[in-house]
């Protein structure tokens, strides 16, 4: 039997680092064998990108070099860590994955959302998210949580209108797949947020569970 792929997604300081773990903890209380990463990274080779990806030195980066960048990490990341994971019929638990890059790069960066179609088909085929859990709070709401960290990485840096184009381009494609998308309220309380988190994942487990 295979295992599940649940993405994470959300805007900065949205709560996603908080969330994973809780996430993670209620998989594993329902007997699921997880395995927690992340993107871009998930690899050593797909740390090397990140770390070159927020490098602040590299403000000003051509967005089509972000794109590929991010697509190299990820074909390295499905191909050494989530595809053998699912195979083995485990559950892969993802902070960030394609979605941030139709949001970042196709919403944030404008770019032109064929190109980033092409190396979804280039990289992926037609490997998808069986669930993805999108954080969702205003982008005011983001910023001024994620402010309280000292030096901001070169996404950080960005306008507050460059995070509202990536805000409503997570919004468009919890609309467009709405099958797979959960949007999570995730401007209440910590509890509450958590709450929302267990149900969308109850739901879930149950379907897959009924189907397999
Ligand atoms: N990126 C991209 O452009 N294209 C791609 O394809 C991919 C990624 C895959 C790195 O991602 C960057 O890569 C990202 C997009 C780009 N840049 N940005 N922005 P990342 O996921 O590592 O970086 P991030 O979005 O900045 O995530 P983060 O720093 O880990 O933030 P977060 O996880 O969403 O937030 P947090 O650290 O869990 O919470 C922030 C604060 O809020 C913290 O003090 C919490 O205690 C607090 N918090 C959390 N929840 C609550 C609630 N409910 N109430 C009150 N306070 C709360």
């Amino acid at each position: 039997m295979q295992g599940k792929f649940i993405t994470v997604e959300g805007i900065e300081g949205v709560g996603k680092t908080t969330n994973m773990e809780f996430i993670h903890q209620h998989l594993l209380a329902s007997g699921k064998d997880v395995v927690v990463t992340r993107e871009p990274g998930g690899t050593p080779l797909g740390e090397a990108i990140r770390r070159l990806l927020l490098d602040p030195q590299y403000k000003g980066m051509n967005p089509d070099c972000e794109l590929q960048l991010m697509f190299a990490a990820r074909a390295e990341h499905l191909a050494k860590v989530v595809r053998p994971a699912i195979e083995a019929g485990r559950w892969v638990l993802c902070d960030r994955f394609t979605d941030a890059t139709y949001a970042y790069q196709g919403g944030g960066r404008g770019l032109d959302t064929g190109k980033i179609a092409a190396l979804e088909q280039l990289v992926q085929g037609t490997f998808r998210p069986d669930l993805t859990l999108l954080l969702d709070v205003p982008v005011e709401v983001g910023l001024a949580r994620a402010g309280n960290r000292s030096a901001p990485d070169r996404f950080e840096q960005e306008k507050v209108e460059f995070f509202e184009r990536v805000r409503q381009s997570y919004l468009d494609m919890a609309r467009k797949h709405d099958g797979r998308y959960r949007v999570i309220d995730a401007g209440q309380p910590l509890a509450q947020v958590q709450k929302q988190l267990a149900v969308a994942m109850g739901t879930f487990m149950q379907a897959s569970d009924a189907t397999d």
